[in-house]
């Protein structure tokens, strides 16, 4: 059976490509709601109510666990509605940074909901309570890398204004890109800011699918690996975020 991925448009592509490296004979299923995208600056009733559509849509897929992509989704995840195991991204960003370096102040950029939300802060306090973030939202970031990416002043402006005053609050060297659109720019990011160790909280993720496949005998030894892409909106945003990530081998549909 395949694995089913969500996220609000292009961002959790980081996360197949991420299945990809780990777990190659897995078959994923992905739904990128660009149509609806930013989630990011919705109440959490929107956010649970398209969150529980794509989990009823992905389950009809018959796919064996649900990835969440999406740290905005993620961060309702005790409020969603499913039959298959469902792994959300903020635990998985929190125990990379704390598995990553000591430093006592972790930069976190997110969507205007995840902050808002407050689950990173409380994730990190129950695996290390000594360690916090500093954080700082962005309200156009995710939809300038879903459809401009190649407006490269648009696109460093809005880092710029995401991460600086997270810089200027303290001595920080780690940065969590708490939105799954982030890593999709994280050359542009690491370019501005050499000295930032950036964390992807896409790895730890699929690692953790991978103990529970591997612990529940379910991981799929073949190495057939088909992958089957949804969107709500234009395709061509899709292939450029795949051409980007050297995502390969992929059927892609707009429904
Ligand atoms: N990809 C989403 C996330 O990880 O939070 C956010 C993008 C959005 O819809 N704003």
């Amino acid at each position: 059976l395949p694995i089913g991925v969500m996220d609000s448009g292009v961002g959790g592509l980081t996360v197949v490509r991420e299945i990809t490296k780990l777990l190659p004979g897995e078959d994923v299923i992905y739904f990128g709601d660009s149509k609806r995208m930013p989630y990011g600056n919705r109440s959490e009733e929107e956010i649970v109510f398209l969150a529980n559509k794509i989990i009823e849509f992905l389950e009809g897929k018959k796919v064996k666990a649900i990835l969440l992509a999406c740290n905005t989704v993620s961060s309702q995840i005790e409020k969603l509605a499913h039959n298959v195991p469902v792994f959300g991204i903020i635990e998985a960003g929190c125990m990379a940074a704390v598995e990553s370096s000591d430093a006592k102040s972790i930069g976190l950029i997110a969507t205007v909901a995840t902050v808002k939300s407050g689950v990173y802060d409380r994730t990190l306090k129950q695996i290390d309570r000594r360690r916090s973030f500093v954080s700082n939202d962005s309200r156009k970031l995710p939809q300038v890398i879903n459809d401009q990416l190649k407006h490269k002043y648009l696109l460093n402006k809005h880092i710029h204004e995401c991460i600086d005053p997270i810089l200027e609050k303290g001595d920080i060297t780690e940065l969590i890109m708490g939105c799954s659109h982030f890593p999709i720019i994280e050359n542009e990011i690491a370019e501005l800011y050499p000295g930032l160790k950036l964390i992807n909280p896409a790895n730890k993720q699929v690692q953790m699918l991978k103990d529970y496949l591997e612990s529940n005998d379910l991981l799929n030894p073949t190495k057939a690996k088909n992958i089957e892409i949804y969107t709500t909106a234009r395709i061509n945003e899709f292939k450029e975020s795949l051409d980007r990530l050297e995502i390969d081998n992929y059927d892609l549909e707009k429904i």
